[in-house]
């Protein structure tokens, strides 16, 4: 009989703990489950965190701090920053802090800098067909340019720049260059002759002005007011937005409205940064940089007449191309575009001819 009890007891005992181990297991089973709830939720918040944990871009340009092309920058910046409440720092870097447009370029495919804005000259070195947009006496007015460059053969282009590991995202202004020299007035063609003149690394300008009768040296901007400082170069060729702005008047003598080539800039990003952010954030930068690309070009039209009438201020001699001696100057440099035409493609050449005769209707 007492066997009988002990064996109850002990039964008995071994169902009550086996119950507890049981809840135990439960309530460590529902612990375990629980935390294992809070783990993910708290890995998933980490990982929406660590997808939205700040971005910061860094944005440089070669222009001051003067020049629209940087209050564009600025725009570009408070946009950002303000649609993404923050996720997105823009840090903005003038003058060439972080280098030329093409040691700039080169840092957006190496993804130690995220943004720059360089002229489209520069850009031939990394995609040729970008040099027909430095055909001389290509856009007949900024409006045609828009037109061209925000249109389809514009996106065609852009959209090329993606086999370089860069995202082309919109096209800023930089305008029609004008010829500044040391040396005497520039009215004709002939007055070209014997011209050391700095123009930007891109080898249809190079023999543009060598058809000219000019003797070109291709240079980053970052090394040009000293050149022309020391007279290593004669003169150059920019908007008068940057001529007067960068104070080229204190090293250049004379201007002419020789309006050859309408330099566009393109606001340009690292495609490994831009393939990193969200699609919302894309969509952000994306329409930011066209937004604030459109204040530019409205900054840089706007102030072009108080440009010229500065630079006569500062001593400059102003002097007027005639429509004859610019004819004179397109006749001279066309076997020059024929030779690009060849090199670029005919068929890319002559959609951006006929996108402009379809903008200037
Ligand atoms: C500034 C340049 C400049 C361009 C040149 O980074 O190099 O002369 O016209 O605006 O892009």
């Amino acid at each position: 009989m007492k066997k009988i009890l002990m064996f109850a007891v002990v039964a008995l005992m071994i169902i009550i703990l086996g119950a507890c181990s049981g809840e135990g297991d439960e309530t460590s089973s529902d612990n375990s489950s629980d935390n294992n709830a809070e783990a993910t939720e708290g890995a998933e918040e980490g990982a929406e965190e660590a997808s939205e944990e700040t971005k910061t871009i860094r944005a440089g340009i070669g222009l001051n701090e003067d020049h629209p092309q940087y209050k564009g920058l600025l725009k570009f910046k408070e946009i950002v920053e303000e649609k993404t409440d923050g996720a997105i720092l823009v840090e903005t870097y003038a003058s060439g802090q972080l280098g030329d447009d093409r040691t700039m370029t080169e840092a957006l495919q190496l993804g130690s800098q995220e943004v720059t804005i360089p002229s489209t000259a520069p850009l031939a070195n990394f995609v040729p067909e970008y040099s027909i947009f430095d055909f001389p006496f290509l856009f007949p007015d900024e409006e045609t340019a828009d037109a061209v460059l925000d249109g389809e053969v514009g996106q065609k282009l852009l959209d090329m720049l993606e086999d370089q590991n860069l995202v082309g995202l919109a096209y800023w202004e930089n305008g029609f260059r004008d010829l500044t020299n040391s040396q005497h007035e520039v009215a004709t063609a002939a007055d070209f002759e014997g011209l050391k003149i700095r123009t930007m690394e891109n080898d249809l300008h190079l023999d543009a002005f060598r058809a000219l009768g000019a003797n070109p040296t291709p240079m980053a901007f970052t090394e040009l007011f000293t050149a022309m400082q020391q007279g290593t170069v004669d003169g150059q060729e920019n908007p008068v937005a940057t001529i007067y702005l960068e104070k080229f008047y204190e090293v250049q003598d004379y201007v002419s409205n020789t309006h050859h080539v309408y330099s566009p800039f393109v606001f340009l990003m690292g495609k490994e940064f831009y393939d990193s952010l969200t699609d919302e954030q894309q969509t952000i930068v994306r329409e930011a940089a066209v937004e604030a690309g459109k204040y530019e070009r409205k900054l840089n039209r706007e102030a072009n007449e108080k440009y010229v009438e500065e630079l006569q201020n500062e001593g400059m001699t102003y002097t007027e191309i005639t429509p004859e001696a610019r004819q004179e100057m397109v006749d001279i440099i066309q076997p020059v575009l024929d030779d690009y035409t060849e090199k670029i493609g005919e068929d890319l050449v002559q959609e951006v001819y006929d996108a402009i005769d379809e903008a200037s209707k």
